[in-house]
Parts: C-alpha cells; structure tokens; sequence
C-alpha cells in the first residue's frame, strides 16, 4: 500500500471512530425539555437558573429550555416541538392550571413522561403526569394570614378595623389560587378584618406598582397590602412612597409578601417590606433526582412538597441573607 492510502485509511477510521463517539455521547443523554412559565419575577429568575445549572451535559443532560412569556399557548408550542423532538422528558411549570388535557395526552401517546414542577394543574385524570414538585401554595397564604393576626395583636390592634388589599399573581395560576385561598381563610377568621379589593400584578413589579397606584387612588384608608409576590411588593412600595405614604414597620402601611428572594431582605433591612412568605424554586436539582429514580424504574412520589419558612423583620435578616441561595 503507499503511503497516501495507508494516510486516507487511518484518517477515515480515525473519522469513523471519532463520529462513532460523538453520536455514543450524545445517545447517553437524557434529553429533557423544559416548558418555563416566563422571566417575570426573581423567583421565575431563579428557577430557571437552578434547571440552567442541573440539567448541564457533564451532568449527563440535554436541556431544551423554552421560555413562554406567561403565556400558556406558548407552553403547549414548546410541548408540541418537544414531542417533535423526541425528548426523554418533558418538565412543565404551567403558567395556569387549566387546558392542558390535549396537550399531555399527546406526550402520553409519544410514551414521554411528564414532571410538573412548581405549579400545579388541574386534571380530571391524573394519570396523564408522572409526579409533581413544588411549594405549598395554600399553607404559605394560611402563614401570611396568621402572621399578620399575630403581629396585629402585639401592636395591640387585635379588635381594630383593618382594610387590607391584595396585588393578586396571574389569575389562575397555582401560586395564585393557593395564595388567595390560604390569606381567605385567615381573613374568614377576622371579622374586624375587611378585603377591600384584590386585583393582579401579574407576578410582575411594573404591574404591582400600577395596581397599588390605583388602589391608593380608590381607597384612603389602607392598613395592609398583601402582595403575591416579592416583585410585586417593590412596586407597590414604589407606589405607597410616590402617594407620600410610609410603610414598612414604622409606616402607615403594612406590606406582605412571597417568596423570599434576596432583594426582599434587602427590602426589609431598608425598613420597607414587613414579611415575606417563603416559596422555594431550587427545582432543578429535585427534578433531577425524580428523573434518575425513573431512569432506575423506580416509584417516585406523586405529589412532593417543599419545606418552607417566612421571614420577617424581627429577626437577624442580615447574617440570613449571607447565607441565601436566590
Ligand atoms: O411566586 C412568582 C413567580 O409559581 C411559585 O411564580 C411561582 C410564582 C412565584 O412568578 O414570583
């Protein structure tokens, strides 16, 4: 053989062996799809960073991350295309809790599992998800309400007339629901206490604003706004401040909200917010775990909730935040 042949031949089978590699590589990750709600909120922020940083390729993933911009038409594009594709597994966090039966009943035909993760959907057959993570969005409203009773009565106005407000999150959302339903509950328990108003700030800051903008103008004697979430509660600040009003614990007005996310501690180290209700979205490491449980053929838990806490401004919110992940 001469030379130039012997060099073709060990080039192509060097080829060969480095294709043969490559696609043996690729064939060993799991594929996962991820349908993401939006970038609406530092909490939306972090969560999506958490599923960032897990489902990496030396993790042994491949993520196909699609961002819906709140809008639920275009998680069930992303669902479809992930259909297409034919992931391992479809990850979803629905932007609203109805309409997705068609939807996961294809995924269900195509044989790919479906994990929710944070919100949560309302099904009639259940079968059609594998299993569901997340926080536990009534619990974390029915701590807010009882936080606010206490804190109430050790300002000693246990019996006063209190006018509260709601910054409601995306109507029909899970955290949403939740939310409203667990404050409802507390609030039920009050008869001194009344809800004024409740409105949604999209889980969104400039909304918040505008809403409480408004409430301000309709209503003058407001003692507590429950905001859904932290970025809506710096709007509503933004607002109470622009009306020349205090809030905070020194001020004319308590404000409430959850999540927990760094700039809440910030916000309540600056005299601002009163409260905030935890709700965890590290759900990439969790969704990992429920992915190689079934990979190994074994049971996962249907519905898994997430531990949580509440912070508020009695306590050493500085050396906390040190230590905060988002
Ligand atoms: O509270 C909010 C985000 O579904 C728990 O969505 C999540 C909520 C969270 O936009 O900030």
């Amino acid at each position: 053989m001469n030379k130039k042949v012997v060099s073709i031949l060990v080039t192509s089978a060097m080829a060969a062996s480095m294709f043969s590699f490559a696609a043996s590589a690729e064939d060993e990750l799991i594929t996962v799809g991820y349908a993401q709600v939006g970038a609406e909120s530092d909490w939306r922020t972090a969560n999506t960073e958490s599923f960032k940083s897990t489902f990496t390729e030396e993790n042994g993933y491949q993520l196909i991350f699609d961002d819906a911009q709140q809008k639920q038409e275009n998680q069930i594009k992303a669902i479809r295309s992930f259909i297409q594709q034919e992931v391992d597994y479809i990850v979803i966090a629905p932007v609203v809790e109805t309409g997705w039966e068609t939807v996961l009943q294809e995924a269900a035909d195509a044989g790919i599992p479906v994990i929710l993760s944070d919100r949560q959907m309302d099904l009639a057959d259940d079968s059609l998800y594998t299993c569901w993570v997340g926080g536990n969005f009534v619990k974390e409203g029915e701590t807010c309400g009882q936080w606010l009773a206490d804190y109430l009565e050790a300002q000693g106005r246990g019996e006063e007339e209190i006018n509260i407000v709601t910054i409601q999150g995306t109507i029909g959302a899970s955290a949403q629901i939740g939310r409203t339903e667990g404050v409802g509950n507390i609030v039920a328990q009050h008869e001194n206490w009344k809800m004024l108003d409740m409105q949604s700030g999209e889980f969104t800051q400039a909304k918040g604003q505008e809403v409480m903008e408004s409430f301000l103008k309709s209503y003058d004697d407001i003692d507590v706004v429950i905001c859904e979430n932290d970025n809506e509660a710096f709007g509503a600040i933004d607002a109470i401040k622009a009306a020349g009003k205090t809030c905070g614990p020194d001020g004319d007005i308590i404000v409430v909200s959850f999540d927990s996310v760094k700039a809440a501690f910030d916000s309540m180290i600056a005299g601002d917010l009163n409260a905030t209700f935890e709700c965890n979205p590290l759900h990439g490491p969790r969704v990992a775990e429920i992915i190689q449980k079934l990979e190994a053929g074994e049971d996962v838990e249907k519905i898994q909730y997430v531990d949580e806490a509440y912070f508020d401004t009695s306590m050493d919110l500085e050396s906390i935040l040190a230590e905060r992940l988002y």
